[in-house]
């Protein structure tokens, strides 16, 4: 697909990928959207993701995805559930959550899913989702068996499984506001042990730690909160990782 084309590309290329995360639920005005996402684009952001677990509907993704049709980079739907999903995307995520105790999560969505994405003619990102640490709310919702931040194995033991079952990427998720982000000693050792492309988010608040994410192996780091509480400082960490070069 397109959409997977121009991620591997970057990959291959060795520039780290930037996901500007939108929550549609917190989008209030729709102004200051169009004027924070041109930034984020100006500012090199490789693609916008859009999604939240509470409070979002399709009426809010599609007013959203309005926003930002006309700049030239995917949008890609982040869903944290079937409800989510509208045409109005290029491509989504289409995910598991690996590490749930609830079938519903791992498998059931994604068959109520799967003929949605099929007739909205939507790209489908083979994604496994793992959450760690906090967790935040995806945790709760997801019931997810949390991987503890210090437990670099027990994360690797999952990105193999979903690399053997054909997942092209594994995202890495420490909760929507985290305190603590995904550790760089987790991303080093699953990234330099494993050949799934790695997707970082959750509480990555600072240029520094973004860059140093990227530089213990993360493919691709996401951003939601910080783009709404601090725009600049989110410009700054898509400029600072921009300036590692990670083949
Ligand atoms: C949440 O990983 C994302 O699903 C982003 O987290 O909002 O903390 O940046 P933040």
């Amino acid at each position: 697909g397109k959409v997977a084309n121009y991620l591997q590309k970057l990959i291959e290329d060795g520039h780290p990928i930037h996901f500007s995360l939108i929550d549609p639920e917190k989008v209030t005005d729709i102004d200051l959207l169009d004027r924070v996402t041109s930034r984020l684009y100006k500012a090199g952001t490789s693609a916008f993701l859009i999604g939240g677990t509470l409070g979002v509907s399709k009426e809010k993704m599609d007013a959203t995805l309005t926003v930002l049709r006309n700049y030239d980079i995917p949008k890609i739907i982040f869903p944290s559930n079937i409800n989510l999903i509208t045409e109005k995307a290029d491509a989504l995520l289409f995910m598991s959550l690996l590490n749930s105790d609830d079938l519903y999560y791992v498998i059931g969505a994604q068959v109520s899913a799967s003929l949605i994405v099929k007739l909205a003619k939507l790209e489908a990102i083979p994604t496994g989702y793992l959450i760690v640490g906090h967790g935040g709310t995806a945790a709760h919702i997801g019931r997810a068996r949390v991987i503890p931040y210090d437990n670099p194995e027990l994360a690797l033991a999952y990105a193999l499984a979903a690399e053997y079952m054909g997942m092209e990427y594994l995202y890495l998720e420490a909760g929507s506001g985290a305190p603590e982000t995904v550790r760089p000693d987790m991303i080093r050792i699953v990234s330099s042990s494993s050949g799934i492309n790695l997707i970082v988010g959750g509480g990555i608040r600072s240029p520094e730690r973004a860059t140093e994410l990227v530089k213990a192996g993360a493919k691709a780091i996401v951003t939601g909160n910080i783009i709404e509480s601090d725009s600049e400082r989110a410009i700054k960490i898509i400029e600072s990782i921009q300036k590692v070069n990670v083949s």
